[in-house]
């Protein structure tokens, strides 16, 4: 519960997992969660790099949170349909070993890649949204990609998905590069110039020239809407705009992991240590 006198129901939305259990279930501690009357959401990127990515992917799984897949979740799929080799330094070899990997990817692929809540007035997405989308647009987009996810075409889909062009949306795009765009900014957006090109590469805070966050592109046709995101650990948090809320506090790098109560805007965080 965010106010300890109200039996109201709660909803905490979370930062990116990756793996990070013991920081999670510490988080739902501090906010004292009541699976039966409290709801989370999750930002993306639930696994990998972190130490327990498959406990965690379980544990989200039971919850029955609402949750939109980052770049990360998406790895996970590609290399199971074999679209994809693992890295170095991923950690998904307790997912890819376990019983329930099927079950677990079939969960998996049928969540959305951005989420709203009418009542609430919030919308969810991992990465963040183009400038010319309106929330109805992305949201259909988002469909488009999910639609493909969840069908018998998904390993075409992932063989296709990955690359970094074309680098800006345009309405008349079709078949794998218009998906392929979607998911771009979606589950990878970081900064986009005035018309929307992005810029995949760039992490940090140093902006490049003519760019901006992607929250703070001028006109961005989103911009009354409140939005919760992840995926951007080096805002910490940060994000500079009054309904825009970055929640990747960067767990998986030793910092925190962060929640915020969607009807309080409350934050709640607990360092990790691993
Ligand atoms: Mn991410």
């Amino acid at each position: 519960m965010c106010d300890g006198e109200s039996q109201d129901m709660s909803t905490y939305a979370i930062g990116d997992v990756q793996g990070c259990l013991d920081p999670l279930l510490r988080l739902l501690e501090t906010i004292k969660f009541e699976p039966k009357q409290d709801t989370l959401w999750f930002v993306g990127d639930l696994i990998n790099r972190g130490p327990q990515s498959l406990e965690t992917l379980k544990l989200i799984k039971n919850f029955n949170a609402k949750l939109v897949l980052g770049n990360h979740d998406l790895h996970l799929l590609a290399v199971h349909y074999g679209m994809r080799k693992s890295f170095e330094d991923d950690t998904l070899e307790d997912i890819l070993a376990a019983p329930e990997r099927e079950e677990l990817i079939d969960w998996l692929r049928q969540q959305p890649l951005a989420h709203y809540d009418a009542k609430l007035d919030y919308a969810m997405v991992h990465a963040g949204f183009a400038p010319m989308w309106d929330l109805q647009q992305a949201l259909n987009l988002a469909e488009e990609v999910s639609t493909i996810l969840k069908g018998p075409n998904i390993q075409e889909y992932l063989k296709h998905m990955y690359g970094n062009e074309p680098n800006i949306w345009d309405d008349n795009l079709t078949g794998y590069t218009r998906l392929r765009v979607i998911t771009n900014y979606l589950t990878r957006l970081r900064y986009c110039d005035a018309k929307g090109h992005l810029d995949l590469k760039t992490k940090n805070l140093e902006c490049p020239p003519n760019f901006y966050p992607w929250f703070l592109t001028p006109n961005r046709k989103t911009e009354n809407q409140n939005i919760v995101f992840g995926h951007w650990a080096a805002l910490d948090g940060n994000a500079d705009h009054t309904n825009v809320f970055a929640l990747d506090t960067g767990a998986v790098w030793g910092r925190r992991l962060t929640a915020m109560c969607l009807e309080t805007q409350e934050k709640f965080s607990v360092t990790n240590s691993n």
